[in-house]
């Protein structure tokens, strides 16, 4: 089966990678796949157990459509994709299931726009911390993440 295929390839290929250029790909806020390139990667954090908001680029430089269908982290309970809304003066904001994005187009997950949810954090972090986040396509590639944690005053 082709899925099975792609997933072995994508669990075996980071042992395959020189050191040095697998320091390269894990650099923070940084992740490239496929064709699939993810920067500026920052999870904005209020003190206390609300929710924390992630922001990033995703740019699809394959030649296929992927659709990404959500992440998850260790570091939270639950991670869910949402879109800011603004509705007759009020603020508010939906979950989202699915984001495809087209061979060359880039994708922004950016304030009052597209953003990840991270519910109820499964451990104390604060600025500058890294998370490792995953995120989930619909062909089940999984792309890993590094988040770096900043405040929300500096987005
Ligand atoms: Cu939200």
């Amino acid at each position: 089966m082709a899925t099975d295929r792609r997933e072995t390839r994508w669990q075996a290929s980071p042992h395959r990678l020189i050191p040095g250029l697998l320091a390269l790909l894990l650099m923070t806020g940084t992740a490239h796949a496929e064709g699939l390139t993810v920067t500026d990667a920052r999870l904005s954090l209020m003190p206390g157990d609300t929710p924390g908001a992630g922001y990033f680029h995703l740019h699809n430089g394959g030649d296929a459509p992927v659709t990404l269908v959500g992440a998850d982290s260790d570091a939270f309970a639950r991670v869910e994709m949402h879109m800011s809304m603004n509705k007759d003066g009020m603020a508010s904001m939906k979950p989202i299931s699915e984001l495809t994005i087209d061979p060359g187009e880039t994708l922004d997950f950016a304030p009052k726009g597209y953003h990840l949810m991270f519910m109820k954090r499964q451990g104390p972090l604060g600025m500058g911390d890294k998370v490792d986040v995953t995120l989930d396509f619909a062909d089940d590639t999984r792309l890993p993440v590094v988040f770096d944690v900043v405040s929300p005053a500096s987005l």
